[in-house]
């Protein structure tokens, strides 16, 4: 099943809405997830995901109820804060960068897990290395096209070789909904710090908390315990 989202309509702060009114994180998770399927949602079965039996499959959220819509062409990442050589990439520069090709599950902290999912992108290593960290630098922020979502990482997490940047999945481009053309992908972290429609990395002394980590989600976020559940975590 799959719903069409209306991109005439105003974006709707889902996210926060829900956040307000909820006080356990055990509920935030049940609530963002069935409140924000019905106003934005659909539950796709793309690729693989969608073949496996229970319930594998992706929900797609996004913060502001709508899905940024970016030619390939038109896309820019930025590349700016302490660095050596500040950069504006274009996705055929990340292209004709040394692909990496990872097969993980994705897990997001509400529970649902999809297998093996096949990802295409660039070391977000590498991206750093092309700008050059200065020696301040500690830590990495992101934004997103979205204007809403931020995210953040220690340089040394974002120095990880399971940590890309990237540009296709599940065999093809990275759609809208997923947060093409290219979003950040954290492959041992839950699924909020893989923020979609990746617009610039900034490096910076110490990172600060991203918009999930602001409403409650643990900047701690690698997949293991977590509410009670036992995530097996991502290798
Ligand atoms: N820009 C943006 N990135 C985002 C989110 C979002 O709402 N906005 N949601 C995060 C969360 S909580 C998860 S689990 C994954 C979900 O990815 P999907 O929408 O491709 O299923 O995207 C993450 N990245
Ligand atoms: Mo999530």
């Amino acid at each position: 099943m799959s719903q069409e989202m209306d991109e005439s309509k105003p974006s709707v702060p889902v996210g926060r809405r829900v956040f307000l009114g909820i006080a356990g994180l055990g509920m935030l998770g049940i609530v963002f997830g069935s409140r924000l399927q019905r106003a934005v949602g659909e539950t796709v079965g793309t690729g693989l995901g969608g073949l496996l039996p229970g319930g594998n499959r992706f929900r797609i959220y996004s913060i502001t109820g709508s899905f940024p819509n970016i030619v390939s062409s038109d896309y820019r990442l930025k590349v700016s804060g302490l660095v050596d050589n500040p950069m504006t990439l274009t996705i055929e520069d990340l292209k004709a960068m040394p692909p990496v090709h990872l097969v993980k599950d994705f897990q997001c902290v509400t529970g649902w897990r999809v297998s093996q999912v096949h990802w295409e992108g660039v070391r977000l290593s590498d991206v750093i290395d092309a700008a050059g960290a200065s020696s301040k630098a500690g830590g990495v922020e992101f934004s997103s096209y979205d204007g809403a979502d931020t995210e953040s990482l220690t340089l040394s997490q974002a120095r990880r070789s399971d940590v890309i940047v990237a540009y296709r999945m599940f065999g093809g481009p990275i759609t809208s909904s997923h947060g093409g053309p290219v979003r950040l992908y954290v492959a041992p972290m839950y699924g909020y710090k893989s923020l979609k429609w990746l617009s610039e990395i900034r490096l910076v002394e110490k990172a600060s908390p991203g918009y999930w980590e602001q409403n409650g989600y643990p900047v701690d976020a690698w997949v293991g315990n977590f509410d009670g559940r036992q995530d097996a975590p991502i290798t």
